[in-house]
């Protein structure tokens, strides 16, 4: 059977355009290669939609093709620790024997898939995968996105969606936006409020045009620095704050009453609740001035097109899923949507959009259906389990295999001497990777696989996220090494050995997917090519199409203009479900005390790193040769720190040691770190140099959010001590 790495026709290339897959910025660039090798990568000025734009990640994902830490070939893990090279087909063999012998003894509830960032700008492995573990009949997926802005999928699940969405960056007058840094993350707030390349670019000229902008951030951010108010709250109080600025617009009747009496539900409860939350004591709790709250209420609710959006910051902190109700409340009540007659300009390339209605999705509870977790009474979300409940399904639940592509979970979860005593108890753990990660060298089986530009790939997991219906494709434009699988190719061979159709389905973000399949012939080993051939059949444009194009076609097509509502099917936004009623009572009751704990740890993305990726190439190193824990002067000069001083900082969970690095724009009281880096292990603390690895501070069993177990990434208690020679141990 021929299914080791494929060398097609096509790689005898025409042409050097592709685009980075390191983002969802999907930028356009320019490979020059010299026989099998990159010498450039530059950005593509003729691209359509990223005009030249590129950033530092775009220019080391040369490096790293070029060999740069690369894992070259398949290992395996004998019982003792050591490893040892195997060749490839040989470790599908025995992977696919282990895994059919677990099914048989347990089970498919045994097998479980966790997915990471790596892999969700991969077409065809992101496919795959999901139809693999489809086909082996375990329902359990997960991904990083679990741990990272699921509260989002449990307010659309408590609340509903309003199907018009937001208005974008282009046309709006006031955008509040809450711990999210787009200049560095390039995060374009799900889903596309503003293009992700060049951010900092449609944040001015929107201002130009007079557009205004809050920023809620314990930083003064690259994105706050534009800010007409930044509100630097304390991390981990965007509820009290939300629920104050909720509770001015209603006690001043500044809501969309015309909105909310057709397609919102609870505002009388949303009015009560949030009553307790007056300007002043929610000021007091985010440690904002009052009258700024009042202000940022009042232009809120006044300008013309508002809205306002959320990244990490809120989602990572304590209270994650009340902190997003309250900024989709807040849209609601104000009735910042879309309406019936604008435009949406992106209609789809991939997956072309339907007619779109003034009209609500309802609420759906997703996670109350079966099928449940092992350990826990709770269903799916998203189309996904909640990952920071993979120790436990592991340690309490029968999870005995668990296949890893495209993500560092031992780095990602947190609590690490759990989650690695937790993984170290599977039956069997593989994991496929470009690199030998952390979770790779503990892998019973590390599998290779290839780099963006060794294979094809289309640009269908973003279709959604452009502000114009585009689309790209790209070709191999360098030969993987030999025993080197495509993410593909390595669930063929298992379904093939393992006796299992697969059918892949489209990929949609928090959607689950499934629209349309595309059956594997798996007697033959089709081609790549054959694949993306196949599944970009299904969308506006042909693949001859898009290879007449290596530089992306953005179309040229009509907008859909907004349906007025077909007719009231009784469906409304809910504002205020009980239960988020009752979680926002209790904020109001709590006592705070940080005697034991007086700061707090913050979340922040590097420029230079993509979470546990480029921690060592040679940009970052030369820029942070070691993870810096960024604090705010006057903080640094009462624990008598100098510049890189190792500062220990301790939670309820772990301690860890930080390198005190001088930045005004941090807010007093609070460090702000960067994740995934570091050490993982509790013996390197002593090397003050490297930094310390964050995860070790969060808990995986206690301040996990209900319904999506958020684990508590920021906003995490600390206290802070400078490390001294004797406290050494
Ligand atoms: N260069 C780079 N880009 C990346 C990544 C990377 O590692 N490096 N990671 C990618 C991934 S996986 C993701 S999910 C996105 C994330 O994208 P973003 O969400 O935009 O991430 P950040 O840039 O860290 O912005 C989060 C902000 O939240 C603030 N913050 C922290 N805690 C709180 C809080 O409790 N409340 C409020 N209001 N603010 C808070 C922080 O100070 C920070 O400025 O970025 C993606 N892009
Ligand atoms: N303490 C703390 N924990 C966090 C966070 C935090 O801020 N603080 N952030 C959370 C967030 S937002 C996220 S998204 C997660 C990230 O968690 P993960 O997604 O699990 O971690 P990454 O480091 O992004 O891992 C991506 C891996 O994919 C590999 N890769 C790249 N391309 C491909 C490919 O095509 N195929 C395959 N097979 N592999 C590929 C890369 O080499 C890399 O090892 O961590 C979460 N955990
Ligand atoms: S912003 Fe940087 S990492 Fe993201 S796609 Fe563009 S070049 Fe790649
Ligand atoms: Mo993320």
């Amino acid at each position: 059977m021929n299914d080791t790495n494929i060398i097609e026709d096509t790689l005898l290339l025409q042409t050097n355009r592709t685009f980075c897959r390191n983002c969802g910025s999907s930028c356009g660039l320019l490979i020059e290669t010299e026989g099998n090798r990159i010498t450039t990568v530059s950005p593509d000025r003729h691209h359509p939609m990223t005009q030249g734009y590129m950033c530092v990640k775009g220019l080391m994902s040369g490096d790293l093709q070029n060999g740069d830490g690369r894992l070259l070939e398949a290992r395996k893990r004998a019982a003792d620790g050591s490893s040892r090279v195997i060749d490839v087909k040989i470790a599908l063999d025995e992977i696919a024997e282990r895994l059919t012998s677990i099914v048989d003894e347990h089970g498919p509830r045994a097998l479980a898939l966790y997915f990471g960032t790596g892999v969700k700008f991969n077409t065809l492995g992101s496919m795959a995968l999901r139809a693999w573990l489809s086909a082996t009949g375990s329902p359990y997926l997960y991904s990083s996105s679990t741990i990272d802005q699921s509260a989002k999928w449990v307010t659309m699940g408590r609340m509903g969606v309003f199907e018009p969405g937001k208005h974008v960056i282009h046309e709006t007058d006031l955008m509040l936006i809450v711990g999210s840094n787009p200049p560095i993350s390039h995060q374009g707030l799900p889903v596309g409020a503003f293009p992700s390349f060049r951010p900092q670019t449609w944040i001015r000229q929107a201002k130009a045009r007079g557009a205004r902008l809050i920023v809620v951030d314990p930083r003064c951010t690259e994105l706050a620095r534009d800010a007409d108010i930044h509100l630097q709250a304390l991390p981990g109080e965007d509820v009290s704050l939300l629920a104050g600025l909720i509770n001015v617009i209603l006690t001043n009747g500044w809501e969309d009453r015309a909105f909310c009496d057709r397609f919102v539900t609870s505002l009388d409860r949303l009015r009560e609740t949030v009553r307790p939350f007056t300007p002043e004591y929610a000021a007091k709790r985010a440690g904002v001035d009052a009258q700024a709250l009042r202000e940022a209420a009042e232009i809120f609710a006044k300008s013309k097109r508002r809205s306002a959006w959320s990244g990490t910051g809120p989602n990572m902190s304590t209270r994650s899923n009340l902190s997003e109700h309250l900024i989709e409340a807040l849209n609601a009540v104000c009735g910042v949507y879309r309406r019936a007659g604008d435009k949406i300009r992106n209609i789809g390339s991939f997956s072309p959009r339907g007619d779109v209605f003034e009209r609500v999705r309802p609420p759906n509870r997703t996670w109350e259906n079966e099928p449940k977790l092992w350990t826990q009474d709770t269903g799916m979300l998203g189309g996904e389990f909640p990952s920071s409940r993979i120790p436990d399904e592991i340690l309490e639940g029968g999870l005995r295999a668990l296949i890893v592509v495209g993500g560092n979970l031992a780095t990602a979860l947190g609590q690490t001497e759990k989650t690695l005593s937790a993984l170290k108890s599977l039956d069997l753990l593989v994991t496929l990777d470009p690199r030998l990660t952390e979770t790779a060298a503990l892998s019973d089986y590390a599998l290779p696989t290839k780099l963006p530009y060794e294979r094809y790939d289309g640009t269908q997991l973003f279709d959604g996220f452009f502000m114009e219906t585009f689309a790209q494709v790209s070709k191999p434009i360098v030969e993987a090494p030999p025993g080197v699988l495509d993410d593909w190719e390595v669930f063929w061979g298992l379904s093939r050995r393992m006796g299992l159709p697969l059918s892949l389905a489209e990929y949609k973000w928090g959607g689950g997917g499934a629209a349309s399949d595309v059956i594997v012939d798996m007697e033959t080993k089709p081609t790549s090519y054959a694949l993306i051939r196949e599944v970009c059949s299904r969308g506006r444009l042909t693949l001859d199409e898009l290879f007449d194009h290596p530089e992306g076609v953005l179309s040229k097509v009509d907008p859909i203009i907004i349906k007025p509502s077909p007719g009231d099917d009784g469906a409304r936004l809910d504002v205020c479900p009980p239960d988020v009623a009752e979680q926002l009572g209790a904020v109001r009751n709590e006592i705070i005390d940080r005697s034991v704990f007086p700061f707090r740890l913050s979340v922040r993305r590097m420029r230079e790193t993509m979470n546990s990726a480029f921690r060592d190439a040679d940009a970052t190193r030369r820029r942070w040769p070691y993870n810096p824990a960024f604090m705010n002067p006057a903080d640094m000069e009462v624990l008598g720190l100098q510049e890189a001083d190792p500062v220990e900082i301790t939670s309820d969970t772990g301690t860890i040691i930080g390198c005190a690095t001088r930045d005004p724009t941090v807010r007093q009281g609070v460090v702000s770190m960067p994740h995934q880096w570091g050490s993982q292990q509790p013996g390197d603390v002593t090397n003050p140099l490297l930094g310390d690895f964050t995860g070790r501070l969060v808990s995986l069993d206690r301040d996990l959010a209900d319904i999506n177990y958020m684990p508590r990434q920021s906003g995490i208690p600390v206290r802070l001590r400078r490390r001294t020679q004797d406290a050494e141990v």
